[in-house]
């Protein structure tokens, strides 16, 4: 049985990747943060009791900031294959916390590649090292492929940068099986409520129910090519059965910008939505229903919005000092070397998403009329 060993499985790609790993037979250990309540939400339909006979998945308390801890657990699992999905994943965070962001997805991925060369694994243990197309920041050609140069544009990017030479590096100078992945941006129910597409999907599900009036955005003119997280954690897996050790793109090849991703969410709950005025000035206003998708999806609960009513507003708190303005990956390599394609567009995307979060909502509506209090965060 092949063992890997996924940091970050507690995250939305860990979900995915530690359930394609399952179903493909394999060991699984995972690492995991240590939290004062239970952080393991995305993982929970993969349990499975320790107490019971040959668990296949084996969560582990541990840090990417902690050399001894990483160097531990990869000594006890000695596996075949790690993903090291951890890290502080959120660009505009990454201002508040940079020192720590450096720490965590710069040096994090360092102390990985030491642990396996001191450990004597470097011919055994193959390493996936989840790489971003926020390397690229700055636009310098769009599509951006693997030979694209970077010009990283936050603490987050640079911490990656590091992440990724790293990697070359030990290649290199070691011979090891270490790869980056180039992972655009990827989506689903799964994803942080901080993030651009789950913030939209959460606040149209919930202005559609009546539980939020105004959504607040920051940048509507970025642009990102947005695919699904279960066709990338595919790719991660297919980088890694590969003969030789090599870097990838993963993308769809096709951008879109913040705004359109917005009206396509309203549109998925019959709502058409029209955007007016220039920078923080500019609104989203209701132009109109188209009833019948309104029933369908919020089952009969006819909204008691007037057309007219502004639903999105900007926000300036969510602009970032540096911006990204252009992200459009070339999955050709990919494609060739890899066999790799994505199997969800856009459309696909947005529809799933919403749908997942006007059932969390309407869940959460029932818990309201029995009394229960709810989380109100958002950001
Ligand atoms: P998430 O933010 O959903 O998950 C991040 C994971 O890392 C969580 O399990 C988190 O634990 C864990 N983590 C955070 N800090 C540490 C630490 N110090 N030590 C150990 N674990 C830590 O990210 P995604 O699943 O979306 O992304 C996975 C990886 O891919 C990340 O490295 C991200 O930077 C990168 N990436 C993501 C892309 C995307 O579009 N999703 C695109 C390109 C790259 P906890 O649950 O406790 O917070
Ligand atoms: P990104 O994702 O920074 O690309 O990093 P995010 O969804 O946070 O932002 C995408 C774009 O949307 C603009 N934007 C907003 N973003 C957030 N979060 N909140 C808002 O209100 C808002 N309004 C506009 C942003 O300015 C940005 O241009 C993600 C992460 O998963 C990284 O870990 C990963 O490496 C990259 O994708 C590829």
């Amino acid at each position: 049985m092949k063992v890997a060993l996924v940091t970050g499985i507690t995250g939305q790609d860990g979900a995915y990747l530690a359930e394609l790993l399952l179903n493909k037979g394999y060991m699984v250990h995972g690492i995991k943060r240590r939290a004062s309540s239970f952080n393991t939400s995305r993982i929970d339909h993969l349990y499975q009791d320790p107490h019971e006979k040959n668990p296949r998945l084996k969560l582990h308390y541990g840090d990417l900031t902690d050399s001894m801890n990483l160097t531990r657990i990869i000594q006890e699992t000695q596996p075949d294959e790690i993903y090291n999905l951890g890290a502080m994943s959120h660009v505009k965070v990454s201002f508040d916390i940079p020192e720590y962001t450096a720490n965590a997805d710069g040096i994090g991925t360092l102390r990985i590649l030491e642990a396996v060369r001191l450990l004597g694994l470097e011919k055994k243990t193959r390493i996936y090292q989840a790489s971003t197309s926020e390397l690229y920041g700055l636009v310098q050609a769009v599509p951006q492929s693997e030979t694209t140069p970077f010009y990283p544009r936050s603490p987050y990017a640079v911490a990656k940068i590091y992440a990724y030479w790293i990697t070359v590096n030990y290649r290199e100078a070691y011979g090891m099986f270490a790869c980056n992945g180039i992972l655009f941006n990827h989506e689903s129910p799964l994803r942080g409520e901080t993030f651009v597409t789950r913030k939209i999907t959460r606040g149209v599900a919930k202005i559609a129910l009546g539980m939020q009036e105004i959504l607040y955005m920051g940048n509507l003119d970025a642009k990102r090519d947005w695919g699904h997280a279960k066709d990338y954690v595919e790719a991660m897996w297919r980088i890694l059965q590969q003969d030789k050790p090599e870097d990838f793109v993963i993308a769809t090849g096709v951008t879109t910008k913040v705004r359109d991703f917005i009206k396509l969410a309203f549109a998925e709950v019959g709502f058409h939505l029209r955007f007016e005025g220039e920078g923080v000035d500019e609104v989203g206003i209701l132009d109109g229903f188209n009833q019948t998708v309104v029933e369908a999806v919020l089952d009969a609960v006819a909204p008691t919005i007037a057309v007219g009513t502004i639903l999105v507003r900007i926000d300036p708190t969510y602009f970032r000092p540096t911006e990204v303005d252009v992200l459009m990956g070339d999955p050709t390599k990919a494609q060739t070397q890899l066999g790799w394609k994505p199997h969800y567009n856009l459309a696909d995307l947005v529809e799933e998403m919403v749908a997942a979060d006007v059932a969390l909502f309407k869940k959460d509506l029932h818990l309201i009329s029995a009394g229960h209090s709810v989380s109100k965060q958002e950001d």
